[in-house]
């Protein structure tokens, strides 16, 4: 058997997320149309005849000086020490700049081995693929160089051929229905944050995170009870997650609350969501090692 750790990196909103969850067949990490979606190395674990892929989804690679995107940078990076293949994947539609410089000097001093995903086929002009093509046999001239589609699942199979190719020999690490890692209170928290920002996604993308302080199953009632806070980052941006007469937080709810069932399956589910602010919480450092530990 065949047996490998794969860290995903890549800019924001380049589709490691949705490639994460085509391959699972199973929403792994939360994705949205907006730049810096994901906030943690995410696990998600792909079985078949082969062996075992242990990915890494990580927080895309953005170039700021804020203590947030800091943090996110070095949970990517870090993530690229303990992996035993790296996968590069590139948004080809967006021209490549300083960021994806930035990485491809980063993976080019790397001695582990690179594939590299030129990603959004179904949207890709011919002049875009060649573009891209040229960017990475320049800058990384060794790896080896795909083309899919995350979303549409396509191409996603000769990703998994490569990344066979490169794992090493081992012992499977996780049971082969094993999907996912994290823990029930992050993955109910991130279900509710994916719905929450494609909801308000133009008006607070980033502003928002999700607690859940109580999570209990009622065994008389066979319910499964969460109570999860909303957070935004000030009392003025509560009212949009709310919405016109509660409309959107019931939109928020009624999607999660679909999603998290799949966790709980056979039980009964009782969210109540609040909407709170935490003034500044992007620069509170008590915050943010809570959320990005
Ligand atoms: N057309 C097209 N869109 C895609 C594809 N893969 C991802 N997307 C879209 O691109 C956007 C970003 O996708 P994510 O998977 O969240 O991207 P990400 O790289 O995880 O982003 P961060 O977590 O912010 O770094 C979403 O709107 C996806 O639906 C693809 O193959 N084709
Ligand atoms: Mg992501």
């Amino acid at each position: 058997m065949k047996c490998a750790t794969v860290a995903i990196i890549g800019r924001p909103s380049s589709g490691k997320s949705t490639l994460l969850n085509t391959i699972c067949e199973m929403k792994v990490s939360i994705t949205a149309r907006t730049p810096q979606t994901t906030r943690n190395a995410i696990r998600g674990i792909y079985t078949d005849e082969r062996g075992q892929l242990i990915f890494t989804d990580t927080p895309g690679y953005h170039l700021s000086d804020k203590e947030m995107n800091k943090r996110l940078q070095e949970t990517a990076v870090k993530s690229l020490e303990e992996c035993d293949v790296i996968l590069y994947m590139l948004d080809a539609k967006r021209p490549a700049g300083e960021e994806e410089l930035a990485i491809a000097a980063i993976l080019s001093k790397t001695k582990t081995p690179v594939v590299c995903c030129l990603n959004k086929s179904d949207i890709l002009k011919e002049n875009e693929i060649e573009e891209g093509k040229q960017f990475l046999h320049d800058h990384l001239p060794d790896s080896t160089v795909l083309i899919a589609s995350a979303k549409k699942d396509e191409g996603v199979d000769e990703i998994l051929i490569e990344l066979f190719k490169l794992a090493p020999e081992g012992e499977l690490l996780y049971p082969v229905d094993s999907y996912t890692d994290q823990p029930v209170e992050f993955r109910v928290s991130e279900i509710i944050r994916e719905k929450a920002i494609n909801l308000v996604t133009d008006e607070l993308p980033h502003s928002i995170f999700v607690e859940i302080p109580d999570i209990e199953y009622k065994e008389a009632e066979n319910t499964v009870w969460i109570r999860a806070f909303i957070n935004v980052e000030r009392d003025s941006q509560k009212g949009i997650v709310v919405g016109k007469g509660g409309e959107n937080i019931k939109k928020i709810r009624q999607g999660s609350e679909k999603e998290i069932r799949l966790i709980f399956p056979g039980k009964k589910l009782r969210l109540d969501l609040q909407v709170k602010a935490k003034d500044k919480w992007r620069n509170n450092g008590i915050v943010l090692d809570k959320i990005l530990r």
